[in-house]
């Protein structure tokens, strides 16, 4: 069986995870059981354990060393060829991965979506379809205020300071230039009605094969 790998790349907070969930969600329940999967690449931030917590903060998170992307290669090959993979957990108030994992089916589409998933040579070998979706800076540094202090426990000011030392310079230094790696440029993230029909029906007609 040959399996299609879907990358969902671009900026943090710049709405891939809305993007892709949206498309999984509203294709899971007209498919077969098991046609379809998705994967983070936030699963594949590095296990800190052995850090003190202080330590683990000053970590840059928007570079691509931050991430394990060797495990994550490995397990995209190991779910083209047909096998399970236990896919870390992430722990964001600990900065570190927690002792429990996700079994993922190797499906015949997998979607994928990270910042970094366009900027590692190897990684991008995996994939069939790379979107790259380019929302403005500004609007990404909106939504992300009102994610990390809702829903990753952090203050006003340390979503500020990492901002200005990581987020934004890596975006430019690492995420930015990986868009011209895409084959498709989505404006406006998971709001893009019309770019999330066109990849379903691109699924669709992948699955109908
Ligand atoms: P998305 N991140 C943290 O803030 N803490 C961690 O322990 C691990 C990651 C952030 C990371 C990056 N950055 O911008 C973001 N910082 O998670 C990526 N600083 O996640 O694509 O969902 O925004
Ligand atoms: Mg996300």
């Amino acid at each position: 069986m040959t399996r299609t790998i879907i990358a969902i790349a671009g900026a943090s907070a710049s709405g891939k995870s809305l993007f892709s969930q949206t498309i999984y969600n509203e294709l899971v329940n007209e498919l077969e059981p098991g046609a379809i999967a998705i994967l983070e690449e936030d699963a594949y931030y590095r296990d800190q354990s052995h850090l003190p917590f202080d330590h683990r903060t000053q970590t840059n998170y928007d570079h691509p060393d931050a991430f394990e992307h060797e495990l994550m290669c490995e397990h995209l090959m190991q779910l083209r060829a047909g096998n399970s993979v236990d896919v870390p957990i992430y722990d964001y108030a600990q900065h570190t991965r927690s002792d429990q994992t996700r079994r993922i089916n190797p499906a015949k589409v997998i979607i994928v979506e990270g910042i970094l998933l366009l900027s590692d040579d190897k990684l991008r070998e995996e994939f069939n379809i790379k979107v790259f979706i380019d929302t403005p800076l500004d609007i990404c540094l909106m939504r992300r205020m009102q994610r990390d202090i809702e829903e990753r426990g952090r203050s006003l000011q340390s979503v500020i300071e990492q901002y200005q030392a990581t987020v934004r310079p890596m975006f430019y230094q690492f995420i930015e230039p990986s868009k011209q790696n895409s084959d498709l440029v989505v404006t406006r993230g998971g709001k893009n009605r019309v770019a999330i029909d066109l990849i379903k029906s691109k699924i669709t007609q992948i699955l109908q094969q």
